[in-house]
């Protein structure tokens, strides 16, 4: 009887573990998953890099409907970022925003921080197809 009790112990740990591993397949899955859709779900990564006194791309590209991630670098001087139209600031404080651009257009992106003499000319363009 006892053999019995040991034999039904050691099949539930197996099949305990055994789900445990299942689960644990899972997870390396997911990521293969989105990155699958990737071209329909990955976030998308936009980094503007600023100078005195441009930004370091006259367009920026991005897919509508998905979600962004835009970060600023102040590589030179400081500076910071405003997209019309869009509820994006980025500044000292926050270097990073994420946000789903909706609607395809140019969105102007300006420099919202007096920096200079060449702050004006802070233009470049966030562009959403
Ligand atoms: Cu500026």
């Amino acid at each position: 009887m006892k053999k019995i009790a040991a034999l039904t112990a050691i099949i539930g740990l197996a099949l305990a573990l055994s789900a445990c591993g299942a689960s644990g397949e899972k997870k390396p899955d997911a990521p293969a998953a989105n990155s699958g859709a990737g071209e329909g779900g990955a976030a998308q990564e936009v980094k503007i890099v600023a100078t005195n006194f441009k930004f370091d791309q006259a367009e920026y590209k991005v897919k509508a409907g998905q979600p962004v991630t835009i970060s600023l670098e102040n590589k030179e001087g400081l500076h910071a970022v405003q997209i019309s139209g869009v509820k994006v600031k980025l500044d000292n404080n926050s270097k990073t925003a994420t946000f789903t651009p909706e609607k395809p257009g140019s969105y102007d992106i300006i420099c919202s921080l007096p920096c200079g003499p060449g702050h004006l000319d802070m233009k470049s363009k966030l562009v959403v197809e």
